[in-house]
């Protein structure tokens, strides 16, 4: 979806520029040719300098505060058991939202995949362990894998940032969009957010283009009222949206338990939690300060709370955020109703960020962190939200994401993860699998979505049960 934005010229933006001390933007105008003009002046339009000038004594000058002292307590967490009446009665009531079409899946996959190394869409990356299927495509073959389970329409919003927008539409466009119908795959773009040298002074990339990153994935929200895809969602009924990250490939898109639970609970966004698997896990954590719900990031946990523990013993902050949540529609549409008096607070993170200097005008790149780069996080509407839920999940059934090219939370650890996910699903349905001395899967094992999204439809479609002998490749579709 697109956004109507009126351009502004030259002299209005040079005004504006003076105004909030950034006209060194500018230096290279005289040098500059018409395309790259345009270009430059397309970036400045893009700036909020309001915003940005507001930002800049706190963020950038200084280290923003943190929040008010409150304690920080443990939160409160829903756990269904498995085969209680309480999930048994949630999922249908999901199954039945998704049959009334009133259910919208959202991926957020504007962010740079810097970690991974990949070059393209991170949504593009192959990953599924026998076919080597892509992020986007396991997620496209779940959603309409509920479509057809549940009946009913699932729309699909992508998220993508200037950085891949194109390339992720086009790959979508030359798959066919994996079979859904492409009016149901909307793809919507996220703001952008200047970098600033630590003087406050916005960088340079290029003479002619402003060093911009993506907002944060607190964007989503701004994207959604900005772009207009709240009122597509409303025009087509959806109540209710399922948001997760590009990253996960073990991610239920549609989960009709959470989303009967949000549901009943009358809840204004709900979260799934796994426990933390060691105290300083790079995962969000869930507690309750001053009463409200929110995600403290990892990295802004003090390391005494992340390993303080509870008179038995157990972890004290035991639960991760793993970014996957329900939001209501009406509560996001009650959050962006002013959109610039929307609450969710800036974070600041010290990034290496290329620069052109501004007397050489050479370029820089820099070998040690020399610039602001101001994010927003969705979890911090939490503490906005007056009803929340936190359903707790089992890791091995919703979690492994891939952030690193090697190691932990790899793709390696994704695809054993993935095949680890399959063998314990077979298995419950009295399929022999292979072990390995060390207890791993010694097969490689994809189940399609297309074929089962959980342990329960498995049963039901497995005719007949497979013989999977040591180190086979098995793949069921
Ligand atoms: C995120 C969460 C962390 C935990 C973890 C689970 C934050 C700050 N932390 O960590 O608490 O839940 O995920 O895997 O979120 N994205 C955008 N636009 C942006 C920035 C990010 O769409 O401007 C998307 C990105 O494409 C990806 C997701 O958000 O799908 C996560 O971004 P990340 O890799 O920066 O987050 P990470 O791994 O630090």
């Amino acid at each position: 979806m697109e956004e109507g934005t009126a351009h502004v010229g030259i002299e209005e933006i040079h005004q504006t520029l003076a105004a909030c001390g950034q006209a060194h933007l500018l230096t290279f105008w005289d040098e500059l040719d018409a395309a790259q003009r345009e270009a430059l002046l397309d970036d400045l339009n893009r700036v909020d300098f309001e915003q940005v000038a507001c930002l800049i004594p706190t963020h950038v000058l200084a280290v923003p505060e943190a929040a008010a002292q409150h304690p920080i307590e443990p939160p409160d967490v829903v756990r269904l058991g498995p085969g209680s009446r309480e999930r048994i009665e949630a999922a249908e009531a999901g199954a039945r939202m998704v049959a009334a079409g009133q259910v919208a899946a959202l991926v957020v996959a504007g962010g740079q995949g810097t970690r991974l190394g990949y070059d393209g869409p991170k949504g593009m990356f192959p990953i599924s362990p026998v076919r080597n299927k892509s992020l986007f495509q396991l997620f496209a073959e779940a959603i309409q894998s509920a479509q057809r389970r549940y009946g009913g329409t699932v729309p699909w919003y992508i998220m993508t940032s200037d950085l891949n927008d194109a390339p992720t539409r086009e790959y979508f466009a030359a798959n066919n969009y994996f079979g859904l119908r492409p009016e149901n795959v909307v793809f919507f773009t996220q703001g952008m957010m200047p970098a600033l040298g630590a003087d406050g002074r916005i960088l340079l990339d290029q003479k002619h283009r402003v060093a911009m990153s993506p907002d944060g994935h607190g964007g989503t929200l701004r994207a959604l009222a900005t772009t207009g895809v709240l009122h597509d969602m409303a025009r087509r009924g959806i109540e209710a949206i399922s948001y997760f990250q590009v990253d996960n490939p073990l991610v239920r898109p549609v989960d009709p338990v959470f989303l009967g639970l949000h549901r009943s609970t009358g809840s204004q966004l709900s979260s799934i939690t796994v426990t933390k698997a060691d105290d300083l896990e790079k995962v969000g954590n869930f507690a309750r300060v001053g009463g409200r719900t929110c995600v403290i990031e990892y990295s802004d946990l003090p390391e005494e709370l992340a390993r303080a523990r509870n008179a038995d013993g157990s972890r004290r902050l035991n639960y991760g955020s793993i970014a996957i949540h329900v939001f209501a529609r009406s509560f996001v549409e009650q959050l962006t109703e002013n959109i610039h008096a929307m609450k969710l607070p800036w974070h600041r993170a010290m990034k290496k960020v290329p620069y052109v200097d501004l007397e050489s005008g050479e370029r820089i790149e820099p070998v040690s962190p020399n610039a602001v780069k101001l994010e927003m996080f969705v979890f911090d509407a939490l503490p906005l939200a007056d009803r929340t839920l936190i359903l707790e999940a089992r890791r091995a059934e919703v979690f492994s994401p891939v952030k690193n090219a090697t190691g932990v939370d790899s793709a390696e650890s994704a695809r054993r993860d993935l095949t680890a996910r399959a063998a314990a699903w077979l298995e419950s349905c009295g399929v022999k699998v292979p072990l390995r001395p060390d207890g791993q899967v010694d097969a490689t094992l994809e189940i399609s979505p297309l074929f089962a999204l959980d342990r329960e439809e498995l049963a039901e479609r497995l005719a007949k049960k497979p013989t999977i002998r040591p180190r086979d490749a098995l793949y069921l579709e």
